[in-house]
């Protein structure tokens, strides 16, 4: 699937250090890749409403991962997914009367007008669900042949995977069973199906339905792919077996990244399938969740149709840190809008304080699991004096719009 037009990232003088971040399977800040080189995987939208600043948010979240590691010299591959089928994309399509491959087209392209204005680096592979689906099915069958996945005897085709074969489950998310039988059927779990050895055992391969779409399944049969074997399918086949970041928003925590993890390291023999498990935080309006479900959401596109600078929703959305559950107020998006203001007067200073330190400062601050609260703060204060009319620095104010532009994305 075709990706998103990038934008030109300034060169900063000399090197960032180390990224460290918090891993939620070993719940802790660690120092990631320590070689030359970088793989991430992101989960990407279901396209079937526009994207919302929840989206946005873990999308700028991973944009700085790249951001940081290309600074310390490394050499990235990055690869999104697009889960472009699956049962809430058809059940909106069928809501709203609407082919659900329209549906998703449009979103898909919205997705990607959004991703353009707010400056994320484009991902080296986007790549679709439906167009990976024989290779989906490839590593379905492998689980088959193997004894890790098994098929319902009620004709469905329906193909399962059995955690049973999965000795490290529940490494990756820290919950407790109980936990897991909890939050299981609120994300897309069906533990109550008859016939399943184990409620959490999660779908594979969805056989072929009247009414659904359903492609050529060589030895499995008919049918369409689950979600979880979706993306462990497509990181394996794009980036290898073992990947340095596993990335998407904490409602992801479980059973997505468990289950995908659980199937990968199945289908590899190597463990763990991620080096690092990194979840964003969830993004609230009015106190909860913004999710299609519920309704409550702020469209990046609606935000742009009313001529907000994007500049401005991507400042206003680091300026809380990543891991943290947070509040989408007007109040955030103004003062993201003075703030911007201000660093693109002091940009246009004749001089300021010293441009290295204020990169120094950003850089350390980023490499310390994406503290953009300690990096605005660092910019603002060389914002505020350089408006003063301290430091003598004339090459300091290119400087300081370059450091905001390469590490925390925001053109000025
Ligand atoms: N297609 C799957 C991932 S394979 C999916 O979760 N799609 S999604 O459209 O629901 O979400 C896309 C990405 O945004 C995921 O990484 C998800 O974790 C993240 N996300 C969803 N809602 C929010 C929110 N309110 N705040 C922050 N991130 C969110
Ligand atoms: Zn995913």
């Amino acid at each position: 699937m075709e990706s998103w037009v990038g934008h030109e990232v300034p060169r900063l003088p000399g090197r960032g250090g180390p990224l460290a971040l918090y891993d939620s399977a070993r719940q802790g800040l660690l120092p990631s890749t320590p070689g030359g080189a970088a793989s991430m995987y992101v989960c990407g939208i279901t396209p079937y409403d526009a994207t919302h600043l929840g989206h946005a948010a873990t999308m700028i979240t991973f944009d700085l991962v790249q951001r940081v590691w290309r600074d310390a010299g490394l050499d990235v591959r990055y690869v999104q997914n697009v889960t472009d089928i699956d049962d809430p994309l058809l059940e909106r399509a069928e809501r709203d009367g609407e082919d659900w491959k329209v549906l998703a087209m449009r979103e898909t392209a919205l997705f990607r007008e959004d991703m353009e204005a707010l400056r994320i680096i484009p991902p080296a592979h986007y790549v679709g669900a439906v167009e990976s689906i024989p290779e989906i099915a490839d590593k379905v069958l492998l689980l088959l042949k193997d004894g890790a996945a098994y098929r319902l005897d009620d004709g469905t085709g329906d193909i399962y995977f059995d955690v049973s074969t999965a000795p490290r489950f529940g490494y990756e998310s820290n919950l407790t069973r109980e936990q897991m039988l909890e939050i299981f059927p609120e994300r897309g779990g069906d533990p109550d199906r008859a016939g399943k050895r184990d409620p959490l055992d999660p779908l594979l391969w969805r056989g072929a339905r009247q009414g659904e779409p359903s492609w050529p399944g060589g030895e499995l049969g008919a049918g369409r792919p689950g979600w979880h074997i979706e993306c462990a399918a497509i990181a394996l086949n794009l980036l290898g077996d073992r990947i340095d970041v596993q990335g998407g928003g904490n409602d992801l925590l479980f059973p997505h990244h468990e289950c995908s993890a659980a199937h990968a390291e199945r289908l590899t023999g190597a463990a763990p399938f991620a080096e690092h498990y990194v979840h964003a935080g969830m993004i609230g309006l009015n106190g909860e969740k913004m999710s299609k479900s519920r309704g409550n959401l702020v469209f990046v596109s609606r935000l742009r149709a009313d001529r907000v600078d994007p500049m401005a929703v991507r400042l206003a959305l680091v300026s809380g840190h990543y891991r943290s559950d947070r509040t989408w107020t007007d109040e955030l998006l103004v003062a993201a809008q003075e703030r911007l203001g201000r660093w693109r007067r002091a940009a246009a200073a004749t001089a300021g304080p010293s441009g290295a330190d204020v990169l120094a400062g950003v850089r350390a601050r980023l490499a310390d699991d994406l503290d953009t609260p300690g990096a605005i703060a660092l910019a603002d204060a060389w914002a505020d004096a350089a408006l003063a009319g301290t430091g003598t620095d004339r090459d300091a104010p290119g400087l300081f719009a370059d450091t905001v532009d390469a590490l925390l994305g925001i053109r000025l």
